[in-house]
């Protein structure tokens, strides 16, 4: 091994050893390793792998499920019942939280997990990911659904894998946001981002523009403002993606920054966003925030927010500080009434296309 390359277990030891539990946080870490391992190698199959394609099963969120999706839950599953550091776990994938009985030991931690997100990307060979959030289980070790009802500050450590060209491990444990890769030939997760930095300016904007007929005004304000470019207010062009993998989203802003926004829309009013709180925006929010950026509702910050339920929605905006403080303030201009939506010159009465 070249000298000087960090591990991730070598990582883990120097910094959480010391810290309360830390010695089971560390190989509760590596234990997601491992099963992050196990994924990865499915997912390099493609279509070898027989996992592809859809189930005639339906999912808690209503989705239909892919075997990816069930193979990726089963590895989480296995890794922390068999692990000894978690009381109980909690999945997308799964419609109650497991707790760990005998003769299974248990740990003082709550595992909550999206074992596979983006899967609907799986069949194009695009970017998916693993996303996970540990929380502290109760003293007695009996936990109930409340106990993962936490707000997303009060988690231990939080993360994603991506399976992308290559794959990579992000996670923080409160210390900074930091990048694993891992190295195939040896099987080692080596760290390659140390302490990542979300730049606090972006011209690079990440929303489904699909339903741009459901957003409230403040969206639209901004998106519209990034689309005029130098003609509008911003006086500045910006650029957009879109991979439908939020994990991938986020990647690339803790890498070049940007602003990623599912917000809340009316497409169906029984979900205030597309989004899980538990197992998607808390993790993700945790690690941006550890990064030097920005996660909101829109209206609050999404670490605050207290859940009333494990697979509940919620809007998300996130990323480079600069921006998402800029639409949290449309927001805030539309409820006081003091907003000013932006009007493209294009269709205004003297414009090009007269209305
Ligand atoms: P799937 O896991 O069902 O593919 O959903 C992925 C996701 O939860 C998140 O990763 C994406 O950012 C978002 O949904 C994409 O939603 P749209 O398909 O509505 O664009």
């Amino acid at each position: 091994m070249p000298m000087g390359r960090m591990t991730l277990s070598k990582f883990l030891i120097e910094n959480v050893g010391g810290t309360r539990d830390g010695a089971a946080l560390a190989a509760l870490l590596v234990d997601v390793a491992a099963a992050v391992k196990a994924i990865a190698a499915l997912c390099s199959k493609g279509a070898l792998s027989g996992a592809t394609g859809s189930l005639d099963s339906i999912n808690v969120q209503g989705e239909t499920q892919k075997p990816l999706d069930v193979l990726s839950n089963n590895e989480f599953v296995n890794v922390f019942q068999m692990g000894g550091l978690v009381a109980g776990l909690a999945s997308e994938e799964m419609d109650d939280p497991i707790p760990i009985e005998a003769p299974n030991r248990r740990g003082p931690f709550l595992a909550v997990f999206d074992p596979l997100d983006g899967s609907s990307n799986i069949d194009v060979n695009v970017s998916v990911g693993s996303i996970f959030s540990i929380l502290h289980a109760p003293e007695s070790g009996d936990t109930v659904a409340g106990d993962y009802l936490q707000p997303g500050q009060r988690q231990v450590a939080a993360g994603y894998a991506l399976y992308g060209p290559a794959t990579l491990m992000v996670l923080t444990v409160g210390s900074g946001t930091h990048g694993f890769t891992l190295d195939r030939e040896v099987g080692n997760f080596v760290l390659t981002h140390p302490d990542i930095q979300i730049p606090a300016d972006t011209s690079e904007f990440a929303i489904n523009t699909s339903n741009e007929r459901f957003w409230e005004p403040p969206v639209t304000r901004y998106v519209s403002e990034c689309k005029a470019g130098k003609t509008g207010p911003r006086e500045r062009d910006f650029n957009m993606r879109w991979i439908a993998s939020m994990v991938a989203e986020v990647h690339r802003i803790l890498m070049r920054g940007g602003i990623f926004m599912y917000p809340r829309d009316t497409k169906d009013p029984s979900k205030p966003g597309r989004l899980r709180l538990l197992y998607e925006a808390n993790p993700m929010s945790f690690l941006v925030e550890q990064a030097g950026g920005v996660s909101s509702t829109g209206r609050e910050r999404l670490l605050d927010l207290v859940p009333s339920q494990i697979h509940q929605r919620v809007p998300v905006i996130l990323g480079s500080r600069n921006e998402v403080e800029r639409l949290v303030r449309y927001h805030a201009e539309y409820d006081t009434g003091t907003d000013k939506p932006y009007e493209s010159p294009l269709f205004s009465e003297r414009g090009l296309y007269r209305s």
